[in-house]
């Protein structure tokens, strides 16, 4: 190979499979929204949408997404990018340039990975439609089918493959018809309705599951089945923005019974919310998406996760959006401290950059007292230095709390300057702990990590 070439083979290998470290949001290197999570191989696979900047001639307040990049991680700390999956302009049916490669999905069936996620139909057709791409592998390569799903019209397609051994999608505000067991179209005896928009009449294939339930401007639904029941959750706006919201019933097409919320609105206002749920190692988990790295565009979103629970009547508790996220922190890599468990005494965070939001946070202690937890940190070594990047123009010192065994940290002035400082610590014995740092006095501090 010339070596050009093998220069951009490498550039290309080393862009698809970026590894990250995350607390939240976990996905670090680009722009993700409404994340479906699914477990495929003891590993979990997530498929989110991809939010990029509008060009120009595309309108510039609204989403914008050209392609899916997957995503897999064993701890769900460690987050691996695997590349571009499906891009807009090789599928045949969708229109070219109509940036609409909204919410996916993908699921496993007789070894094969059917990827679904709708986008605009050819020029004439209008809305959205759902297609469908197959792969040998959860991290492709995709072939795109040539037309999209015949009978549905829509958003946000769901795929729940039910113990009563049928594939069910759902779509849009809740819409369910069954598939074929090619999983590419939709069964033959799912119930249809003539529906009118003005004079045009239309037919409409399966059962609205939300009829009747709270569900204004519903969308984005996740089923999934556990313990006899279905579970069938979505976002829907019950005042001004986005909840999480769900329903359950004892069949897949329901009816279904509200419950009431998995998550409320943002605080900040962030317009919409976009879920999955899934069981991993014995744990459940909710993946779904912020806007932590565009505080001020809601259209460009990332994704986080947070552990989920269920009552033992089989209800849902609400979950509280975290900072800290899920997994354990290796600590001898980067501690991001500024996803905090707690925080208090005056401390606070500040984005590094607000021209490039991507560069993260950092912890702001005005003076003595200031401080912030961060649970589970993992030390695979016992180790008696810890280096941190701090910035302070006064010598100082820092308290840390390792579970019940306190340390006092000597820190040098760095001018006012960001420094990795390398400092001594009393043994730190190998295990896993929760983390108190205290400050004694003003200073920022970036991570910090064991060595
Ligand atoms: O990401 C585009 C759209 O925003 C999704 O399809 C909806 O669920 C909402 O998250």
């Amino acid at each position: 190979m010339k070596s050009k070439q093998v220069f951009m083979a490498v550039c290309m290998f080393t862009a698809a499979c970026i590894q990250l470290n995350a607390q939240n949001p976990i996905i670090r290197n680009i722009y993700s929204a409404d994340p479906t999570a699914r477990v495929f191989n003891g590993k979990v696979y997530l498929y989110p949408s991809h939010d990029i900047f509008p060009p120009e001639g595309q309108r510039q307040d609204w989403f914008c997404m050209e392609d899916y990049h997957v995503f897999s991680s064993e701890d769900l700390m460690d987050w691996t990018d695997h590349g571009m999956i499906v891009t807009q302009n090789k599928v045949p049916w969708v229109r070219p340039n109509s940036y609409s490669m909204w919410a996916p999905d993908c699921v496993e069936k007789d070894g094969k990975y059917y990827f679904y996620f709708p986008s605009a139909p050819g020029t004439g057709m209008g809305g959205f439609a759902v297609g469908v791409c197959v792969a040998d592998r959860p991290e492709g390569p995709f072939t795109p089918e040539a037309e999209p799903i015949k009978g549905i019209g829509g958003i946000d397609p769901c795929v729940l493959q039910a113990s009563d051994g049928n594939a069910y999608i759902f779509w849009g505000a809740g819409m369910c018809a069954k598939l074929k067991n090619n999983m590419k179209e939709l069964a033959d005896d799912n119930p249809k309705s003539v529906r009118k928009f003005g004079n045009r009449e239309f037919e409409s294939v399966g059962v609205n599951c939300l009829q009747g339930l709270p569900s204004r401007q519903a969308e984005g639904p996740f089923a999934f089945e556990y313990n006899g029941n279905y579970y069938l959750t979505y976002p829907y706006v019950r005042e001004n923005t986005e909840v999480l919201a769900y329903a359950m019933s004892k069949s897949p097409m329901g009816p279904y019974e509200y419950k009431g919320l998995i998550m409320a609105e943002h605080a900040n206002g962030c317009w919409t919310n976009h879920h999955s749920i899934i069981n991993y190692k014995g744990q459940w988990y909710l993946f779904y998406h912020h806007n932590d790295y565009s505080p001020k565009d809601d259209k460009r979103r990332s994704v986080c996760v947070d552990s989920l629970f269920f009552n033992p009547d089989g209800t849902i508790k609400e979950v509280k959006p975290t900072l800290r996220g899920v997994g354990l922190s290796n600590a001898h890599k980067p501690i991001q401290i500024d996803r905090y468990s707690a925080i208090g005494g005056g401390a606070s965070i500040e984005y590094h950059d607000t021209l490039n939001y991507f560069q993260g946070w950092k912890t702001i202690f005005p003076g003595a007292g200031a401080w912030v937890v961060y649970n589970k940190i993992g030390l695979e070594k016992a180790s008696k230095n810890m280096t941190v990047r701090l910035k302070t123009s006064k010598a100082g010192t820092a308290t840390l709390i390792l579970s019940n065994n306190k340390l006092q940290v000597k820190l040098p002035s760095t001018n006012g300057q960001w420094q990795e400082v390398k400092v001594a610590v009393k043994s730190v014995k190998k295990g896993v702990y929760d983390l108190k740092l205290i400050a004694d006095s003003q200073m920022e501090i970036d991570w910090i990590k064991f060595e």
